[in-house]
């Protein structure tokens, strides 16, 4: 396969100055027609004209109303075409209800739809499918199904067709149509400037009752977009679309943003509070596209971390202000420390802005996303809240209608604010993560922290340079009192020192406060201050932080010397458990363990070969202490979260929600699933039906839940997908396999569908010690489905392949099973190129 390169980059050598579409909607045989204008690009090199095409049936194409006979290849077609401006039609054949791949013009339960980021629109029609080319589309569809969406706003319409024209010049990856039988749960916004937007969001007949939230979710990130950034929205209409096949959470096409169903449909019946906060993230972060991303776009595919980065930091903005900050900061620590760390410190590492691919559908990574969003918090966190917000409304004003790069988003900071921002461009270009380590020194009143930084080799990158990392501190004296405020040191050399005066006694340094920097930070600090910052510590993210240290110190004890549970841990952790006058939902963060993902990770990285089973059994063994020692405890708790009003998804609710599920954990422990099964008999919410499910599935007692829940959902797609997850994630490592393998085998394991793929799929992963069964099992089930997935659905089993990220850090035994299992993948006859370069980079 072809690799691509950023340092490659050329322009095209035309422009495109408007597109007209017309498409003829037949499920086998939909007939798309363009007509779209080309002139000579004055800044590009001389070039053939090539259009991408890929999977099309070429039935006629024409320059300035002659027919000509282009150079087909399976990547598109050359011709010759005039000096000057000209007028390009083609008409092509597409088979929207085989497209499998989810990608392009596809069918989903009768309902036409598109996905075209990164690289789809090529397999609609023929064009120079890059994101620097920018053009205003009008499209007409044609068909008999009731409603018909594109982009911009709605022309005519009539029976049997429809026109819409987006006047936002746009690359093609956010071009969208959709066609199908859909009823609409209306809404209206009335921008800051007096303008109505109509507000829609589209589902199937039956999921009607299932909108309100989103809609809510939306006007609220349009208030909040022109409150915070000063956005406003800019057509008169913004549709949403729920679809139920669907290889991403969602996307933000230009006034048409297609979800998938399961990050928009929400129900107190039939949603989490886990779901609801992520529809109103999700529904967030497309909205806010608008502007990062859409109005101003990426030059090329290299600089996806430019919208994403930026656009994920947004959306985490926002949910920091609808919610709860701290808790918000706590869970995407939690969650760049599970997908992020592994990736960047595995096979698969690759820089912010990667320099080449393949397949760039395989960058829509943790990486891209979440180290690109912890990126801007950085730059932030240096410039302060002031400059930031300047060099924002200078990027907005600059490059509004531009297809920009990180070398623009960076100009901006360093015209608005005066800095030298060459050392923290690193950021985008170094992978790997950097370690921090601390030593800390006392004498006459001063104190000196002195840091260093090191970056592991990553693929490609073996010598790593000093990155720029903000370090947030705060001191405490002996007392509890802090004598420091927070303060970020700027951190630039390989080794450095800071020094505080004149303080009257040895502080206790409070240190990365809010994780200010995306760092493992190696620090050998006595568990005597960590329990003193567990108890004292004004910054919350740190509080959690330093029990989550004593808990990792814990078990790596437990696992490497045999070591009891650490009552000294349990005990401090009470005292903030009981303490009702904290947040329930931080409380509930302080009560998970880390992941057994993460404490492979950490024992790789001290030296020690992780064995899965015994770190499972070491997780047991704790919660059990921690149960047993709060026995009489808990039922107090329990009763304490109640909550008596009506439903509402709103954090105080959840949180109390979630605390209380957290308590029916270990509370099951003692009672075998006593609770837990009154709860599920009781639960007229999904928060408590399918926690206290997880619990008795936990405890070995779910067979009659299972099947009450099952002859309860069998008929919602979504709630089922919770019921084929649930059960290999939350049982025993010894049937986290053999169960998937059954699941498997049932007629409603509609294996097309992503999220139930990534149901059985996505779960046996999560089950640390299953997937890792020492007799491969879990290995080989895996492989074999990602290989059958690959013939239907590249750009999904690609991404599943990333389970496989951490596999050279296990014993002997468990490499050779994986490597040979994705050897076995590699060989696959016809391996799509999305699998083979992930399997490539994996095994490399
Ligand atoms: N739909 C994906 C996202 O919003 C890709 N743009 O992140
Ligand atoms: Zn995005």
């Amino acid at each position: 396969p072809q690799t691509t390169y950023l340092s490659d980059y050329t322009p095209f050598g035309w422009q495109v100055a408007d597109v007209h579409l017309t498409v003829k909607l037949a499920p086998k045989a939909t007939r798309v027609v363009s007509r779209i204008h080309f002139q000579p690009n004055p800044n590009a090199p001389a070039q053939d004209f090539f259009l991408h095409g890929e999977e099309l049936k070429l039935i006629r194409a024409a320059i300035d109303g002659t027919e000509v006979n282009p150079e087909l290849t399976p990547q598109g077609l050359r011709c010759d075409v005039p000096s000057g401006p000209f007028l390009w039609e083609t008409e092509v054949e597409i088979a929207p209800a085989e497209n499998t791949a989810l990608e392009g013009l596809y069918m989903s339960n009768g309902m036409y739809c598109t996905q075209c980021e990164a690289e789809g629109f090529r397999k609609i029609t023929y064009y120079p499918d890059r994101p620097d080319v920018m053009a205003t589309f009008t499209v007409r569809i044609e068909g008999d199904t009731p409603v018909k969406l594109s982009n911009g706003n709605p022309t005519d319409s009539g029976e049997g067709w429809a026109e819409w024209h987006d006047p936002w010049p746009k690359p093609a990856y956010l071009f969208a149509l959709v066609a199908g039988d859909l009823v609409n749960h209306p809404g209206a916004f009335t921008t800051m400037s007096g303008k109505e937007v109509e507000l829609n969001i589209w589902v199937r007949p039956g999921d009607e009752g299932k909108c309100a939230f989103g809609m809510e979710a939306l006007k609220a990130s349009m208030t909040w977009d022109e409150e915070v950034y000063g956005r406003e929205y800019d057509l008169d209409i913004f549709n949403i679309v729920a679809v139920d096949d669907f290889n991403m959470g969602a996307m933000e096409n230009k006034g048409l943003n297609i979800f998938n169903s399961s990050c928009v449909l929400a129900s107190p019946e039939t949603s989490t509070d886990a779901n609801f906060e992520r529809i109103e993230a999700i529904i967030a972060h497309e909205y806010f596209h608008n502007w990062t991303g859409n109005r101003i776009t990426c030059r090329d595919w290299f600089q996806l971390c430019l919208k994403e980065g930026l656009t994920v930091y947004r959306d985490s903005q926002f949910t920091s202000d609808m919610r709860s900050a701290e808790v918000k900061r706590i869970s995407d620590v939690i969650d760049l420390r599970a997908r992020q760390f592994p990736e960047d410190q595995g096979p698969l590492s690759h820089p912010v802005r990667p320099e080449s691919f393949q397949e760039i559908n395989n960058f829509y990574t943790a990486t891209v996303y979440e180290k690109g969003a912890e990126v801007i918090g950085m730059l932030k966190r240096l410039v302060g809240d002031e400059a930031y917000g300047k060099a924002l409304d200078l990027y907005f004003e600059r490059h509004d209608g531009d297809a920009a790069t990180i070398e623009d988003w960076l100009r901006v900071f360093e015209d608005s604010t005066g800095r030298d921002l060459s050392q923290f461009k690193r950021w985008y270009s170094q992978s790997g993560t950097p370690h921090l380590s601390i030593s800390e020194d006392y004498a006459d009143g001063t104190f000196t922290l002195t840091f260093k930084q090191e970056t592991p080799p990553t693929p490609g990158q073996s010598d790593k340079a000093p990155q720029v990392l903000p370090i947030a501190v705060g001191l405490l004296n002996p007392n509890g009192d802090e004598v420091v405020p927070t303060t970020v040191l700027e951190m630039t050399d390989a080794e450095q020192s800071f020094s505080f005066e004149g303080l009257s006694a040895k502080p206790v340094a409070s240190i990365l406060r809010g994780f200010s920097a995306p760092v493992v930070l190696d620090r050998e600090t006595l568990a005597e201050e960590k329990r003193f910052l567990l108890a004292h510590d004004t910054d919350a993210f740190n509080r959690w932080e330093a029990s989550r240290d004593l808990a990792r110190g814990c078990l790596f004890d437990m696992v490497t010397e045999g070591a009891g549970p650490d009552m000294a841990w349990i005990d401090a952790l009470e005292q903030v458990i009981r303490d009702g006058d904290l947040d329930p939902a931080f409380r509930a963060l302080m009560l998970a363990l880390p992941t057994q993902s993460e404490l492979a990770q950490m024992l790789h990285a001290k030296g020690v070969t992780p064995d899965p089973d015994a770190i499972h059994a070491a997780a047991e063994t704790l919660r059990n202490a921690m149960a047993e020692r709060w026995s009489s405890l808990l039922p107090e708790l329990m009763a304490a979260t109640r909550v008596t009003e009506g439903y509402s998804p709103d954090a105080k609710q959840s949180g109390k929600r979630a605390l209380g599920n957290a308590v029916l954990s270990l509370q099951t422990r003692l009672d075998g699933g006593k609770a837990a099964q009154a709860q599920f008999d009781a639960a007229d919410n999904m928060t408590m039906q399918l926690s206290a499910l997880s619990c008795l599935i936990s405890a070995g007692a779910e067979d009659a839940a299972l099947a009450a829940f099952e002859r309860q959902w069998k008929d919602d797609r979504l709630v089922m997908d919770k019921w084929f997850a649930l059960q290999v994630a939350a049982t025993k490592p010894e049937s986290a396999a053999p169960r998937a393998e059954a699941l498997t085998k049932r007629p409603d394991f509609d294996w097309k569908n992503p999220n139930r793929f990534r149901a059985v799929m996505g779960s046996l992963a999560m089950n640390h010690a299953g997937f890792h069964a020492k007799d491969g099992s879990g290995y080989r089930l895996l492989a074999e489905w990602l290989i059958k997935l690959d013939g239907k659905n590249p750009q999904t089993a690609a991404r599943m392949c990333s389970v496989f990220q951490t596999w050279t850090r296990y014993d002997a035994g468990r490499q050779a099973l994986m490597k040979a299992e994705l050897e076995r993948i590699a060989a696959k006859p016809d391996l799509s190129r999305d699998v083979s370069e992930m399997v490539g980079r994996l095994l490399s």
